[in-house]
């Protein structure tokens, strides 16, 4: 059975949103980050060299990066979330892909870290504030009048926006970006990340 190395309040509540969402049967090894550090444990080096979450083991593979598992899982169990290869949607669905952790991440991780500095950081705030909105901006844009990112139907990079999109409505973003709220509210709605929330233990961008 395909294993899912989850750590708590991070990016595998999306895949485990998207197992359920797949209706796929699923291992979970639950791991907590460590109170102090706000760090994985150790024992997830042994899982995988990085040592960050999510990782899943199937087929004898061992998979991290959720890109490439989100990708992974949707084309061998729910290619009708990936768009034809060689449409405009694919095209449009391979970038916002690779924005969910390649840009839109940044800012996220900058702002976490230089919030630690205190006065220090303040220098870099205005810059890392200009880049959230600008990020957040362009999901906000990109959004469909259904209100998914590609197609008119759940696609995978709908389970891989959905990390961004919760911080940017934590970091009250969801006033001025209504498009982008409504679709992380349909994301709680959702049954399947329900029962991925129940599954996961508290996470706190729920
Ligand atoms: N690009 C990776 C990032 C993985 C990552 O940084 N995961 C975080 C949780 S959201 C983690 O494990 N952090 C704990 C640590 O770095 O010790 C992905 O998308 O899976």
């Amino acid at each position: 059975m395909l294993i899912v190395h989850h750590l708590n309040n991070s990016r595998s509540q999306r895949v485990l949103w998207l197992l359920e969402e797949i209706g796929l049967p699923y291992e979970l090894r639950a791991y907590q980050r460590d109170a102090k550090t706000n760090l994985a444990p150790p024992e997830l080096r042994a899982v995988h060299p990085l040592g960050k979450s999510p990782v899943i083991e199937a087929e004898g593979r061992v998979i991290a990066e959720s890109g490439a598992i989100v990708e992974w899982l949707c084309a061998r169990h729910a290619p009708q979330m990936i768009p034809e290869a060689g449409t405009a949607a694919h095209d449009a669905h391979l970038e916002l892909m690779h924005f969910a952790e390649g840009s839109a991440m940044t800012p996220i991780l900058l702002n976490l870290y230089v919030s630690r500095l205190g006065e220090a950081g303040a220098p870099l705030k205005p810059r890392i504030e200009e880049q959230l909105a600008s990020h957040f901006g362009h999901m906000e844009a990109t959004l469909r009048p259904s209100g998914h990112f590609v197609l008119d139907d759940l696609s995978a990079v709908d389970a891989m926006l959905s990390f961004p999109a919760e911080v940017a409505i934590k970091q009250g973003f969801g006033a001025k970006l209504p498009r982008l709220a409504a679709f992380v509210e349909w994301v709680h709605a959702r049954p399947a990340w329900k029962r991925a929330l129940e599954k996961g233990g508290p996470y706190a961008f729920a």
